[in-house]
């Protein structure tokens, strides 16, 4: 159905390892989307839901040994080890495709091989980039209708040219023993295997837009980060920019679909969603760094999303989404935890067992369900968000959980310190994830499983941005997650993080003032607005939530010596930031 040679040679060769019983091209219309919903439907692939309440909606439970992403199992095949670096899997790009090669050989006989032109990026953006993805999972192909511009629109784009990521996915037989997450950054091409799940299987996200999108960042002069994007519109009309990194567990869904608080929404201030995950950036004809939303849909964690946590994000799975792994209702809707809605009495769980609650039951929802749902749907879905030239980026946040250390903001002194700040990044481990309490997992600029080369260069790399961007972002870390002597958060958290971030662009467009402190700027206490929060947060508070305990960083920067220590290529510069904060801490 299309004729392009590179795309039909390479499927050739794949079809010809794998061996399907058919190949379908995926055009990406909407009776297409009918068609393939029926016979995954059919087969017992996917359920549909209560099409009167949640019309278009599916439901799809993965292996019970395959829900999440799969860090060791997950390669980067530079053909020098030391060109991915020692935070990352390194297999030789020879064996990577012996023995992947060896576990595909017929793995789709008697399958369909379903051929996914995708497109990461808006289609009339000359900044977007097509990717292939060859899978033998119709749910795989209904994600990828809704996260990536998928079908004709895409090998429209790519025309009769060969620049496409060319991925090859098979369930095979979802065997952990056989999974393997394998990327060629220097041959464009990603292999997944022996999964179905997620950040595994949909390769435009994490695998394409992060691992491959960093590696073609480097070489070609250009960002590709794991942020989200937003803007904040004043009551003049003017919108803003920012772009925000945070790792797991920090609330980087909410702050992306934030809803200002009621002092701010009586002004006129607006917040919008440009996106939720990933950032493409790249500077601009005006010498400003814009960003671009290379995704189309949300893939969002279930649990915990309710109209109290995330208003926006629970509204944009109304309808047309996909739910993976939540609990069943009986009126075939959905349920997890966290939804802020009474428990049911009876639910089919996740793993398809009947579920009546109860104080010693199993979550009815894993803990790693998801949505996904397509972007557009989102209530407070920016204007601009398929603009084929992005928005201008203003700010940079790097954030964490941090219970002592990291005040609620500052602001770095420059590009450089900025870099610094995102490469020291880490949140504390909370007891329910690890069972250890207060550990800090570094996780520089929330790439550390992401960066698809060695992150030593990648370091290098968002220096050598800084000189090339004329008139770059400011660089701020937040950490909403302070806490008192007594554990409790001092911050309130969710829609009040608006505070912040109003201080941040007013920083931007040189209407706020700051203080200079060892670590960076910091806001006058009274710059941070607390109108409507009198109760919870004063003067005082804030004070303390923006105090630096000398020990806390001196203990902090020893964390950070050892971190940096397993680091064959550091930065010179990033040392010297470490020395310059030492000295300013007096340490
Ligand atoms: O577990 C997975 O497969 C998904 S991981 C994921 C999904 C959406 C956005 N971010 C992430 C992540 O791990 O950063
Ligand atoms: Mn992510």
């Amino acid at each position: 159905m299309y004729s392009n040679k590179a795309v039909s040679d390479w499927v050739n060769e794949m079809a010809g390892l794998t061996k399907p019983d058919t190949i379908v091209w995926i055009d990406g219309s909407e009776e297409e989307r009918a068609l393939l919903t029926e016979e995954a439907a059919a087969s017992g692939e996917i359920e549909l839901l209560n099409q009167e309440k949640l019309p278009g909606c599916i439901y799809h439970r993965t292996a019970e040994n395959d829900v999440a992403r799969v860090e060791h199992l997950t390669f980067i095949c530079t053909s020098k080890k030391e060109d991915a670096g020692p935070t990352n899997n390194w297999m030789p790009p020879e064996e990577a495709y012996d023995k992947l090669g060896a576990l595909f050989d017929g793995s789709m006989t008697g399958r369909t091989m379903y051929v996914v032109p995708y497109l990461m990026g808006p289609a009339a953006s000359g900044f977007s980039k097509v990717g292939i993805e060859l899978t033998d999972s119709i749910y795989v192909v209904l994600n990828m209708r809704i996260m990536t511009r998928m079908g004709k629109v895409a090998m429209d784009y790519l025309g009769g040219g060969a620049d496409f990521v060319k991925g090859l996915h098979s369930k095979l037989d979802l065997n952990p023993e056989r999974r393997y997450i394998c990327h060629f950054p220097e041959d464009n091409t990603i292999w997944s295997i022996g999964s179905g799940y997620g950040g595994n299987v949909l390769l435009g996200k994490k695998c394409f837009s992060l691992r491959i999108g960093s590696f073609l960042g480097k070489t070609e002069g250009w960002m590709a980060e794991h942020m989200l994007i937003l803007g904040v519109e004043s009551p003049e009309g003017k919108v803003d920019y920012l772009a925000a990194a945070f790792p797991s567990a920090c609330g980087k869904t909410n702050l992306a679909m934030m809803i200002p608080p009621q002092y701010a929404r009586d002004k006129g201030y607006k917040v919008w969603t440009v996106g939720d995950d990933i950032a493409w950036m790249r500077i601009g004809e005006d010498g400003r760094l814009w960003a671009v939303n290379p995704e189309f849909g949300f893939f969002g964690v279930a649990p915990g999303t309710s109209m109290k946590s995330n208003p926006n994000a629970l509204l944009t799975t109304k309808k047309n989404t996909i739910f993976t792994n939540v609990a069943l209702l009986e009126d075939g809707t959905v349920w997890w935890e966290g939804m802020g809605t009474p428990a049911p009495e009876h639910a089919t769980d996740w793993k398809g067992n009947p579920w009546t609650g109860g104080v010693s039951a199993e979550k009815a929802a894993h803990p790693n369900s998801r949505f996904t749902a397509p972007a557009g749907q989102c209530p407070c879905i920016s204007p601009e968000w398929e603009n084929p030239n992005g928005v201008p980026i203003s700010a940079i946040l790097f954030g964490g959980r941090r219970a002592k250390v990291a005040p609620l903001v500052y602001q770095s002194f420059d590009w450089d310190h900025g870099v610094f700040v995102g490469a020291t990044m880490g949140s504390e481990t909370t007891a329910a994830a690890t069972g250890q309490v207060g550990i800090v997992r570094r996780d520089p600029m929330a790439m550390l499983p992401f960066c698809g080369y060695n992150m030593g260069d990648y370091f290098a790399h968002w220096l050598d941005m800084g000189k090339m961007i004329p008139n770059p972002p400011k660089i701020f870390n937040v950490n909403w997650f302070r806490l008192d002597g007594e554990g409790h958060f001092i911050w309130p958290g969710y829609g009040e993080n608006f505070r912040v971030v109003k201080w941040i662009l007013d920083r931007c467009k040189g209407d706020a003032g700051a203080d200079e402190s060892a670590i960076g700027y910091m806001p006058k206490p009274e710059d941070i607005e607390i109108t409507g929060i009198e109760d919870e947060v004063n003067l005082d508070t804030i004070r303390e939530l923006l105090s630096i305990d000398k020990d806390s960083w001196a203990q902090e920067i020893e964390n950070q010596k050892e971190f940096f220590s397993k680091f064959d290529r550091l930065p010179e510069e990033i040392r010297a930031q470490q020395q310059k904060l030492a000295a300013r801490l007096g340490l």
